[in-house]
């Protein structure tokens, strides 16, 4: 077991080949001091992602990478669940746009099939993130997060990545595509809850394994006025 009060030390790797994901975890690494390095500009592979959970993947992912690179990697594995349709894509989120990263398609995907399956609206989804931390030497630890929202279509704005467009989370009026990435996954200076499933799952990781203390550049006040 890995103790308690075990710190990150100055840099970590991030084990993903997703520049969107990479932005975020950066700028949520960032204030803590911590520098995120991108599996890709250390050349390591991409391992296939053969788990059934979110949990099994991020675990297989930050696992290789601190095999291979003898650091501790952190990797997050993440997708959106559509109520209507059993959960899909789930783990799969990213396999629906296929070999070339076609989201724009893979969003039409999400529609075709709730207007087949003559899904009443509003079409319930949430996204999941759970990231996992693995030590070269030691457990691995697992993080999860979550926020729920309906989906809409078109898609909406041009921000984040994936998914980000058709996501509209309770409370808002503007999907993830139409926010600005503070806010989005800014982290509340008060220690209320983050918005995004990945800053929800980052800030539990946050409270465990980096020193407090955030900078007030890339914070976000949970007062802020819903859209
Ligand atoms: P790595 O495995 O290399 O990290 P990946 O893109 O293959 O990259 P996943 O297997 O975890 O990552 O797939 C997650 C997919 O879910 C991702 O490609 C997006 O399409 C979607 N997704 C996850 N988080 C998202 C977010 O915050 N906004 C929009 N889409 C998101």
């Amino acid at each position: 077991m890995t103790e308690p009060s075990r710190r990150l030390p100055a840099r970590v790797i991030v084990a993903t080949h997703n520049p969107g994901k990479l932005r975020e975890i950066r700028e949520l690494l960032a204030p803590h001091g911590v520098e995120a390095v991108g599996a890709a500009a250390l050349g390591l592979a991409e391992p296939e992602e053969t788990g059934d959970t979110f949990e099994a993947n991020a675990a297989l992912k930050a696992e290789a990478a601190a095999r291979a690179a003898g650091e501790p990697a952190l990797a997050d594995d993440s997708g959106i669940c559509v109520e209507a349709l059993g959960g899909a894509p789930g783990i799969y989120s990213a396999r629906w746009s296929g070999g070339s990263r076609d989201f724009a398609g893979a969003m039409a995907r999400v529609e075709r099939e709730l207007l087949a399956a003559g899904a009443p609206r509003p079409w319930r989804a949430h996204f999941v993130s759970v990231l996992a931390l693995a030590w070269p030497d030691g457990p691995t630890e697992i993080f999860p997060g979550r926020v729920d929202g309906d989906l809409v279509f078109p898609p909406r704005g041009t921000a984040g990545f994936g998914y980000d467009p058709i996501f509209r989370p309770d409370g808002h009026a503007r999907t993830f595509g139409e926010m600005t990435s503070e806010e989005k996954h800014g982290i509340p200076a008060d220690g209320s809850l983050a918005l995004s499933h990945r800053a929800r799952a980052f800030q539990i990781f946050a409270r465990e394994r980096l020193q407090a203390a955030p900078s007030p550049a890339l914070t976000r006040s949970s007062g802020s006025p819903e859209d």
